[in-house]
């Protein structure tokens, strides 16, 4: 009889350069989030404030030291650094301590990499992986080589083994956005098409894990994936949601935001992010029992505004079922919980009436 041996997750430490003191628990808790979505166990976090910043190894030499001794004493496969690291102090850090390297870009495509399931959502990550290896090529073929051949950082769609191969690369990037310009046409024609019929276009959008895939099964009375992890969604998928009187909209679910959502990835998910950009109004879903709330707030908002996603907004302030104090409600917001369906003619009248204002 065969025994399914189940995968020991990678234990990892990570390193956190602190940029403003007020916000280390924020930073914190997202990079041990992120982590917990990549399959991570996190065994300890370092951290140092950016003014000890050191250009070769982005942390001063006495956390390089830290760091090492720790390491000595602790079994750990993988140091991830909260910050988008040059190839050269991927490589410098990873000489200096013998151990695979993963900065905040790498370890937010491998989550993607997890999680893309629709061939669409696979060309997006493929792309963001080559763009990444492309730009630190040089430095990742002397170093990661050795450490990173397999496991996190390495994950791909297919599980595909990842090219370090300048011209492949090349290549399959311009293959890749080939496949992109290809989804963007396609994506353009369905939107006239819809504009043409008078048909709208309902977004939901907002920080990862605020519940928007549950919002869209619950109106939509789907039952597409919703994870207690971080980036459960990365393809969009569409749905008439009937708005009562005959009227009815396009309603969209997409992939989630995070701070400081990499170029890399913002340029690769263009056509998911078009849908984002074209939708007559977006449904800013919260978690608004998340103690980072309003940050997480923030930081949709910005990149809402990045991205020219210019119409109508309305804030969602989900999950209102874990509130323990009541809360003060704001124009164009509205508490809901995906827990029962009590607020469901409630929101679906609200977009109707944002729709038409
Ligand atoms: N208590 C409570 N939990 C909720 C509610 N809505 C969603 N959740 C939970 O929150 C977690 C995240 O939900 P998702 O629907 O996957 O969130 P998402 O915004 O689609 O997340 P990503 O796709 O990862 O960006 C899941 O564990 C849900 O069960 C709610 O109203 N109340
Ligand atoms: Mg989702």
């Amino acid at each position: 009889m065969h025994q399914i041996k189940e995968e020991a997750k990678e234990k990892v430490i990570v390193f956190c350069p602190i940029e403003n003191e007020k916000e280390k628990e924020y930073q914190f808790a997202e990079i041990s989030r992120l982590c917990f979505s990549a399959d991570l166990e996190v065994v300890k976090i370092f951290s140092q404030s950016i003014d000890s910043f050191n250009r070769r190894t982005v942390m001063g030499s006495g956390k390089v030291e830290e760091i090492r001794q720790f390491l000595k004493e602790n079994e750990c496969d993988c140091l991830v650094v909260d910050y988008q690291l040059t190839g050269s102090q991927l490589r410098n850090l990873s000489e200096e301590l013998q151990i695979k390297v993963l900065d905040r870009i790498l370890l937010i495509i491998d989550i993607f990499a997890l999680n893309a399931k629709s061939s669409e959502g696979k060309i997006e990550v493929k792309l963001a992986q080559n763009r990444y290896l492309l730009t630190r090529l040089s430095s990742l073929q002397g170093s990661q080589g050795r450490f990173g051949g397999k496991g996190a950082g390495m994950r791909g769609p297919g599980e595909t083994k990842l090219e370090l191969d300048r011209r492949k690369l090349e290549r399959e990037i311009l293959m890749l956005e080939k496949e992109i310009v290809k989804i963007k046409n396609a994506r353009q024609q369905n939107k006239v098409l819809r504009e043409k019929n008078g048909i709208k276009s309902v977004v939901l959008g907002g920080y990862t894990n605020a519940g928007k895939s549950s919002i869209f099964n619950l109106l939509t009375k789907e039952s597409i994936y919703a994870d207690d992890k971080l980036f459960a969604t990365l393809d969009t998928t569409s749905r008439r949601l009937f708005l009562g009187d005959g009227k009815f909209c396009l309603l969209t679910d997409t992939v989630g935001f995070i701070s400081k959502l990499p170029h890399e990835l913002v340029e690769s998910f263009s056509a998911t992010l078009d849908e984002v950009r074209n939708a007559d109004l977006i449904l800013h879903i919260v978690d608004v029992a998340d103690r980072f709330c309003q940050k997480n707030i923030e930081i949709t908002n910005n990149i809402l505004d990045g991205i020219g996603a210019t119409k109508k907004r309305i804030v969602i302030l989900n999950k209102c079922d874990l509130l323990t104090i009541p809360i003060e409600i704001q124009k164009n917001q509205m508490l809901f919980t995906t827990k029962n369906k009590n607020k469901v003619d409630a929101l679906k009248s609200l977009i109707l009436q944002v729709l038409e204002e």
